[in-house]
């Protein structure tokens, strides 16, 4: 039978230009299916007489076999093209590099301030924080300011408002660390009341402070750490060791030169500009201002509890944001606080 031998060759190409699964099945039918060609020939073989049956019979099962043969063996091919497609979709190339796990570090300004805090516990000073939003009488009156002094305009100083927008007076982000002394003298004397006398505070104050101001040397947020020695006898010499000391520590130069220029501070009397140059190295010979120092203000001592006439005191502020800088070279304050990782992993 000529049209069978047509059959199978006709189902192996059909079967062939499958390329999914369910088109396959849909061939399927088309040769096997309950109204496929080789079920109808099988239907006619009624038709025939005996003999010939035999023979047709034999033939049409053997034809049914070769293509569901075909079937079988079309229905594997594709399903290893399948898997072959996901096996490749799911490649994994174990002989790549690995990632590299990038190493975190400090930002610049938190190592300086922890050397900064190292160098003075050292000599016996405490590390005292305190709010970043305080009272005008804390950051200002305490601090011997005066009510119309230029620093308590809004042009300065960082008010906060209150739920309806309105700008609370008395309410506003520190522009300097000075009101964590105040706080800190008041709890110590507290602390202290029962004893006949004080025990000497020795503290600095380090953190964040806010002022209204921006360019390539200022930032509304920067760092200060502000110190601060009183007891009995606290002498301006004692705060020259001090300063000198630290600065020569920090800069870790010996022959580190510095200087104390007046100047003036309404929460110091006397008032001095600290400056250093160093002997060596790309600034070797130029003054730099570093920080400023002086006396604690009677007025300010009262304000923290102390009673001036019994007490003395010296206190220091200076910012780590510029020491950093002058350490390290960097010339705008922005970048450390851009948070741009392609400076900050400089600092690893
Ligand atoms: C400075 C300069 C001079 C200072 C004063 C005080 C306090 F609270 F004790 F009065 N703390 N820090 C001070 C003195 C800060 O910064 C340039």
């Amino acid at each position: 039978m000529d049209n069978l031998e047509h059959l199978v060759t006709e189902a192996i190409a059909e079967f062939a230009k499958a390329t999914e699964p369910a088109r396959l099945e849909e061939a399927k039918s088309r040769f096997l299916g309950k109204d496929g060609s080789l079920t109808a020939l099988l239907k006619g073989l009624g038709k025939l007489p005996g003999e010939e049956r035999k023979a047709a019979g034999s033939q049409i099962n053997t034809a049914k076999g070769q293509i569901e043969a075909a079937l079988a063996a079309r229905r594997d091919e594709l399903r290893q093209a399948q898997l072959d497609a996901q096996l490749a979709a799911e490649a994994l190339d174990v002989t790549l590099p690995g990632r590299a796990q990038s190493r975190g570090a400090l930002h610049p300004v938190t190592r300086t301030l922890e050397r900064i805090e190292q160098l003075f516990r050292s000599i016996g000073f405490d590390v005292a924080d305190g709010p970043e939003i305080e009272t005008d009488w804390h950051n200002f009156t305490a601090l011997n300011t005066p009510e119309k002094h230029p620093a308590r305009s809004m042009h300065d100083t960082f008010y906060l408002q209150d739920e309806t927008g309105k700008v609370q007076e008395d309410v506003l982000l520190r522009t300097h660390t000075s009101p964590v002394q105040i706080r800190y003298m008041q709890a110590h004397v507290d602390k202290h009341r029962h004893l006949p006398t004080m025990p000497e505070i020795r503290v600095i104050a380090p953190g964040r402070v806010y002022r209204v101001d921006s360019d390539a040397t200022h930032s509304p947020m920067f760092h200060q750490v502000e110190g601060l020695w009183v007891g009995e006898n606290v002498s301006f010499a004692d705060l020259k060791g001090v300063v000198a000391d630290f600065l020569r520590r920090f800069f870790e130069s010996d022959d580190l030169k510095v200087r104390f220029r007046p100047s003036f501070f309404p929460f110091t009397e006397p008032s001095a500009e600290i400056d250093v140059a160093f002997m060596s190295g790309a600034l070797e010979g130029r003054w730099l201002e570093i920080a400023g120092c002086g006396m604690v203000h009677p007025n300010v001592l009262r304000f923290g509890g102390i009673d001036p006439e019994k007490y003395t005191g010296f206190a220091f502020g200076m910012g780590p944001d510029r020491l950093t800088m002058l350490r390290y070279g960097i010339n705008d304050l922005r970048l450390f606080f851009e948070g741009d990782l392609r400076f900050l992993a400089q600092f690893q």
